[in-house]
């Protein structure tokens, strides 16, 4: 393949390629096959794979407990814009050979805020987003989307636009309008919220009011601010119950798009739903990826997972096919994203020290929402599932259900009806029988 970089990282790497399930090429998909139709949608269209640069290019295994483990040697330069032109070179070389079309960032991943004033940051954010804007030409990947860091700095440590002090929350809407230019220049397709330390720790300090009412004029003065720049790309608030703040604001997707309706964003803000995000809120993926289609807000989809045994977020890379295979169904019912993709938001284990291990994660991440799909469209077009879910509301079709869904019915209707009709017949929800049909077609 041709190499767009000015360094080569993953040398003994070439492009990844689809073989099919029966090859032993660990660097090969055996499910994602990105010209593959599937529901009257390329693989490749129905997913727009991303891959997240916090996690793949700056995430070095660090946790509470030791430093990091992975020396990754585009990290090297202690110039911040050669140490971010390097990264650059190792992202866009990692995601076209991966065959990925997308790439997501916050702000401070694509280069070092380090101790920089302001200027000298925005200043930095637009040398790398120039760079980033070659990289894109020679290789055609493009920008999911773009959002600011606004929980790592110390300065956050009370929040950003739920911030006490009117400061941090103007430093905060500073830092997402610098960012939002670069989202621009970049021709990035959507914008994220994902609010970390929106939220509170102690119900005793805290204004919770004027703390949400404030998020919701820092969001709002956003958008109006990019709509002027001419940004044509959905908002996303991404929901998270806790981690790092005790009480999130964007709990879950219910949540969240009562949120978005009481702030007046509801025409210019969609969800972006993460699967360990909703494991920690104790929903399911598939439970928030309805939620948000019932609301016609299901715009993207951070895709990992979470490990069942603890209750933090391990952002995993997906393996669970029984989980994707239920979250695809919903999916693809509601006519897939609206306006997102699936960036794996999702990072290799602190002991993964390899490069090669990047891909084999991302290969495995991509089979397994390929295999998703394929499951759920088979679900779907050759079995009675469909048949199934229709006879169990059939009473709502016709007759007397039916008025009652068109709103002709009152409550004298139903007590004149149960007064006719004796105690209603048993009906089996057949739980057992739906599993069982979603395992056939695995
Ligand atoms: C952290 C979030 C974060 C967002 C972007 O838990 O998933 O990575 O996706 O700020
Ligand atoms: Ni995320
Ligand atoms: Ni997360």
């Amino acid at each position: 393949m041709a190499h767009i970089g000015d360094k080569e990282y993953f040398k003994q790497i070439g492009e990844i390629k689809f073989e099919g399930k029966d090859s032993d090429n660990p660097l090969a998909f055996k499910f994602y096959n990105p010209d593959q139709m599937v529901a009257g949608k390329t693989m490749r269209d129905h997913f727009k794979f991303a891959m997240a640069y916090w996690h793949t290019l700056c995430g070095t295994g660090g946790d509470p407990f030791g430093p990091g483990t992975k020396a990754f040697p585009w990290a090297t330069s202690v110039d911040p814009i050669q140490a971010a032109r390097d990264k650059a070179d190792a992202a866009f070389e990692f995601v076209t050979k991966m065959g990925f079309d997308y790439y997501c960032f916050h702000d401070v991943d694509i280069v070092d805020e380090g101790d920089s004033s302001l200027a000298e940051f925005e200043n930095r954010v637009q040398q790398t987003a120039s760079y980033l804007k070659e990289k894109m030409t020679a290789s055609g990947v493009k920008l999911l989307w773009g959002t600011a860091n606004l929980f790592s700095n110390p300065r956050y440590m009370n929040g950003a636009a739920s911030n006490p002090n009117f400061d941090v929350l103007a430093r905060a809407g500073a830092q997402v309008k610098i960012a939002l230019d670069a989202t621009i220049a970049l021709n990035g397709e959507n914008y994220v919220f994902w609010g970390g330390r929106e939220g509170y720790m102690s119900l005793l300090n805290t204004n919770m009011k004027l703390e949400q009412d404030n998020i919701g004029r820092f969001m709002r003065m956003a958008r109006d601010y990019a709509r002027s720049q001419g940004f044509k790309g959905t908002f996303f608030i991404e929901p998270k119950p806790m981690e790092p703040s005790k009480h999130q604001y964007d709990f879950d997707a219910a949540t969240s798009i009562n949120f978005i309706r009481e702030q007046g964003l509801e025409k210019d803000f969609k969800l972006n739903i993460e699967v360990n995000h909703a494991t920690l809120a104790q929903h399911t993926f598939q439970h928030e990826l309805q939620v948000s289609a019932d609301a016609g807000m299901l715009g993207s989809i951070d895709a990992n997972r979470g490990d069942y045994q603890n209750g933090w977020d391990t952002d995993q890379f997906p393996n669970n096919i029984l989980e994707t295979a239920e979250a695809m169904l919903v999916f693809l019912k509601a006519g897939g994203l609206q306006g997102g993709g699936v960036n794996f938001d999702a990072k290799t284990r602190r002991n993964s020290t390899d490069l090669e291990d990047l891909f084999y994660a991302h290969i495995g991440g991509a089979d397994t929402f390929a295999r998703g799909l394929l499951i759920a469209d088979s679900v779907i077009n050759t079995s009675n599932y469909e048949d199934l879910l229709g006879e169990r509301y059939a009473s709502f079709a016709a007759g007397i259900g039916a008025d009652y869904v068109a709103g002709k019915l009152n409550l004298g209707d139903l007590y004149n009806h149960a007064q006719n009709n004796g105690e209603p017949r048993q009906i089996s929800g057949r739980q057992e029988l739906y599993e069982n049909i979603l395992n056939q077609h695995i």
